[in-house]
């Protein structure tokens, strides 16, 4: 889809904040996208939506969850944060009419991860912790990682949310732990003698 028609459909649901940081999205998806030799179209449509249901009201997004088969009833039982993403690849499928399954995918991952992601999923679960604006503890950790090794800088983002999630005495998605583990067993050679990586 043209840029700029996708983000004037998209503006309209965001907060001004959260659109700067839609737009910042893009931009590290895009660039990734091309150092990986991946489809930099289909990471500005992913980026430019992935955060599309963010604002939804609560109880829209609830009677979703309950009423359709693609979204697990056990979302609900997690924090309300997690369901932006896979109800926003509902609606987006829905509302714009982007059918694309990798686009999709790649939305409805964007904030737990999952076993197996594809490098588009991994692209944009990526670009969404580091886009320029991003400041988590351990960030400057996984920047560097970006362009030398994506599952490692997927992992260690992956690892920084679940010590977040933890210390905020918050439960763990299932999807994120499955991340996690699936990452680990792709990095952990690169984790022996890597003390600077273990932060
Ligand atoms: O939508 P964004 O703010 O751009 O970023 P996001 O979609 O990655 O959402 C981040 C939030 O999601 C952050 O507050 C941590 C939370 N989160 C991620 N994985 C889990 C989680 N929250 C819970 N409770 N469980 C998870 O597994
Ligand atoms: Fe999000
Ligand atoms: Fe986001």
């Amino acid at each position: 889809m043209d840029k700029e028609k996708a983000l004037a459909i998209v503006k309209p649901f965001l907060t001004d904040a959260r659109y700067e940081h839609t737009k910042r999205v893009v931009d590290t998806a895009v660039e990734l996208a091309a150092f990986y030799e991946e489809d930099t179209a289909k990471a500005e449509t992913a980026a430019i939506f992935h955060d599309y249901a963010k604002y939804r009201d609560l109880m829209e997004m609830e009677a979703l969850i309950k009423n359709e088969q693609s979204l697990p009833s056990e979302l609900l039982v997690h924090h309300s944060e997690l369901w932006h993403a896979p109800v926003g690849a509902l609606l987006v499928e829905r509302e714009v009419g982007i059918g694309d399954p990798e686009i999709l995918s790649a939305i409805r991952w964007h904030t737990t991860g999952k076993a197996d992601m594809s490098r588009l999923d991994k692209i944009i679960f990526l670009a969404d912790y580091i886009e320029p604006g991003r400041d988590f503890p351990g960030i400057e950790k996984v920047r560097p990682q970006a362009k030398v090794n994506l599952d490692l800088a997927c992992f260690l983002s992956s690892k920084n949310t679940i010590n977040f999630l933890l210390s905020k005495n918050q439960p763990i998605y299932p999807d994120t732990i499955f991340a996690y583990n699936d990452l680990f067993l792709k990095v952990k050679e690169n984790l022996h003698g890597g003390k600077d990586l273990n932060g």
